[in-house]
């Protein structure tokens, strides 16, 4: 098993045989993550006021300064490699250590059908992988709902912003995010997959309300050749969008399909985490590094504060 990639991810995929699925970095419970310490009324009449203060001197967070120095250099090497994700993935890597002492465990268990022991382990696994206090069914309702990745009503704006022409999305999965910025923005998303992950569960595709909500039912299969394919026409001026692609060389791929496909169109929008964590390739990472330019980003909610998922949209450089 690769550990550099994804592989707490992994470790825990393989062991959590009740819900596996492509993607396991599922995000959080949204509910969970947006409740906020409630202000009691004697509070509030002094918060407004130290917080007013605190926006003078309260450092900005280490990421947000190495994101806003990409945005002013030319140069983008290092882009991908935010502090908070390095900091991050020697977590994980840590976290695979332990993994791998309970798989042996869990192998041991299951060689002597010990089912309370096995139970026993499949939830310190959980807690490992996705942090404690959150369910196996939990998890696959936000999967379902959203895909591997959560979307915010600001990560939809910044999209319908930078895609004004339409959005060709590669790697779509069961389309989560296409069917949400169709219905909420108006964009005109074509969606494709090669299909080769599908479906995430079977469930998904039966009728169920959530599959009928939340997927797209649109998905067309396809890789980095609808690029030069009949469909090329239809392409054009629209921005890209990939939402995290596996460790494969597909975003690779896609991202230089697009770009050579048509030159003057040349947003790319990218959801996932940086160098080294569950996305991507060192190849797509150093193209994005060389050809593409940091315009925005911003970081989005991830399940149990263990995965480092941000929005990014570049623009080709010239
Ligand atoms: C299909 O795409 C996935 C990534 O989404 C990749 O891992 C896989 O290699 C691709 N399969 C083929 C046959 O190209
Ligand atoms: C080559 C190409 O696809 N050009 C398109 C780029 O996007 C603009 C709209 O922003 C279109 O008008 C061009 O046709």
């Amino acid at each position: 098993m690769n550990l550099r990639n994804r592989g707490t991810r992994a470790v825990a995929a393989a062991l959590l045989t009740l819900h596996t699925s492509y993607c396991v970095n599922e995000p959080s419970n949204a509910p969970k993550l947006m409740e906020k310490e409630s202000i009691s009324s004697k509070q509030s009449s002094w918060i407004p006021s130290f917080a007013g203060l605190w926006g003078y001197v309260w450092p900005k967070d280490s990421d947000s300064v190495h994101f806003d120095k990409f945005m002013s250099l030319e140069t983008q090497e290092g882009l991908m490699s935010w502090p908070s994700l390095q900091k991050g993935l020697k977590n994980r890597a840590l976290d695979e250590i332990a993994l791998r002492a309970l798989t042996n465990e869990a192998i041991e268990a299951a060689k002597t059908k010990d089912i309370a022991k096995m139970n026993a382990i499949r939830d310190r696994i959980s807690a490992i992988a996705y942090g404690s206090g959150t369910t196996p069914e939990e998890r696959q309702a936000h999967l379902e709902k959203f895909g591997c990745v959560m979307y915010t009503d600001e990560a939809l704006d910044i999209i319908a912003s930078a895609a004004k022409n339409g959005i060709v999305e590669m790697g779509a999965g069961n389309g989560q995010w296409a069917k949400k910025l169709r219905q909420a923005k108006e964009l005109d998303v074509l969606a494709f997959d090669n299909m080769s992950a599908l479906p995430l569960n079977p469930a998904f595709f039966q009728n169920t309300r959530l599959n009928m909500e939340f997927c797209a039912t649109d998905v067309m299969k396809g890789d980095h050749r609808v690029f030069t394919s009949q469909f090329a026409s239809k392409l054009q001026g629209r921005a890209l969008l990939i939402i995290f692609p596996d460790p494969s060389p597909m975003a690779k791929r896609c991202l230089e399909a697009y770009a050579k496909a048509s030159p003057e169109n040349d947003t790319f929008i990218y959801v996932g985490e940086g160098r080294g964590g569950a996305n991507g390739d060192d190849a797509f990472f150093d193209l994005i590094e060389v050809s593409w330019h940091l315009e925005t980003t911003i970081s989005l909610p991830s399940f149990s504060k263990k995965g480092y998922e941000r929005l990014f949209v570049f623009k080709q450089r010239q």
